[in-house]
């Protein structure tokens, strides 16, 4: 099944258009602010030259979010979560031209978010954590990113199981897009993420990157986020900061396997490995097609 050459169904200038090589989404978090009036004001601003210069090293959207899902994190109250997260969306939206997604489960966030500016909501629930979030995503025409995750933040790295991990989330895949499609929400405005981190033990990951290409049947846009995750940690041994070539290495595999969004926080150096790894996929393609000619 073809892919989309657009994401969501909106107005022409809230599109997010895909071109011939995979896009770099820039992780923006807006961190837990200081109860000082002048602490927030610096958090905000601090997210929004950080949203700047991701965009200044090459990134193609950008995912604003202000609720941690790190393993055994808390969740965060909607009115705290709205705080954190609306003002700075708003003045990323006024200072660069790249779509923004929300970072949210929460279905009030999301709208609010929307109103101010942002075309995707990235909800690593996949529409099981507010009933009311289906509905926004249908009425406003955004983008929804379904992300796979078993058991909840808090819970989820305690004892992951599964028999079939490629199996297991096809059918979680095909279960949420039904319920998506059955409430109001377009194909084309869908998105798919094996969710690499989450509720998964290294093996989980490892076969989910090597296998991804599986999930191309969906006709959606594969995301991954791979970006300084645990797993790498696992097989280097080595701390988040430095595990930007850790990071490298699986961003090219999963680009090779067909993943059309890469959510990460090295933005200059994964776009370089994005455009090198896809010249090199094509040529791929075109030598194989040569041979059989
Ligand atoms: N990973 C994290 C957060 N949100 N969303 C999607 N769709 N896919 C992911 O893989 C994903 C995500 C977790 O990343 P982490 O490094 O724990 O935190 P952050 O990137 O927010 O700093």
């Amino acid at each position: 099944m073809l892919e989309p050459k657009t994401l969501t169904r909106q107005a022409k200038d809230r599109l997010i258009t895909f071109p011939d090589r995979p896009l770099i989404m820039g992780v923006v978090n807006v961190t837990p602010d200081s109860f000082s009036d002048g602490g927030r004001y610096l958090d905000a601003e601090a997210a929004v030259a950080h949203a700047v210069r991701l965009v200044e090293e090459g990134a193609d959207l950008l995912d604003i979010g202000a609720e941690s899902t790190r393993p055994g994190a808390d969740t965060v109250d909607e009115a705290e979560e709205r705080r954190r997260a609306i003002p700075v969306v708003a003045a990323v939206v006024k200072a660069v031209t790249v779509p923004i997604s929300i970072d949210t489960s929460k279905a009030a966030v999301a709208q609010a978010a929307l109103d101010a500016g942002a075309v995707l909501v990235n909800d690593v629930t996949a529409l099981r954590g507010d009933p009311a979030m289906v509905e926004v995503i249908a009425r406003t025409g955004a983008g929804i990113v379904l992300m796979h995750m078993q058991g909840t933040p808090r819970t989820m790295q305690e004892a992951p199981r599964y028999d079939d991990v490629v199996e297991e989330i096809s059918a979680f895949f095909e279960e949420r897009i039904h319920f998506a499609m059955t409430r109001g929400v377009v194909q084309r405005q869908i998105v798919l993420d094996p969710g690499i981190g989450f509720g998964k033990l290294l093996v989980h990951n490892l076969t989910l990157l090597a296998q991804l290409h599986r999930f191309a049947r969906f006709g959606c846009p594969l995301l991954v986020g791979v970006s300084r995750k645990a797993f790498l940690g696992q097989l280097v041994d080595r701390p988040v900061q430095e595990r930007q070539w850790a990071t490298a290495a699986a961003v090219a595999m999963a680009v090779d396997r067909g993943a059309r969004i890469l959510r990460v926080h090295d933005v200059r150096a994964m776009k370089d490995v994005v455009q090198v790894t896809t010249a090199i996929s094509r040529q791929a393609t075109v030598s194989m097609k040569a041979q059989h000619a």
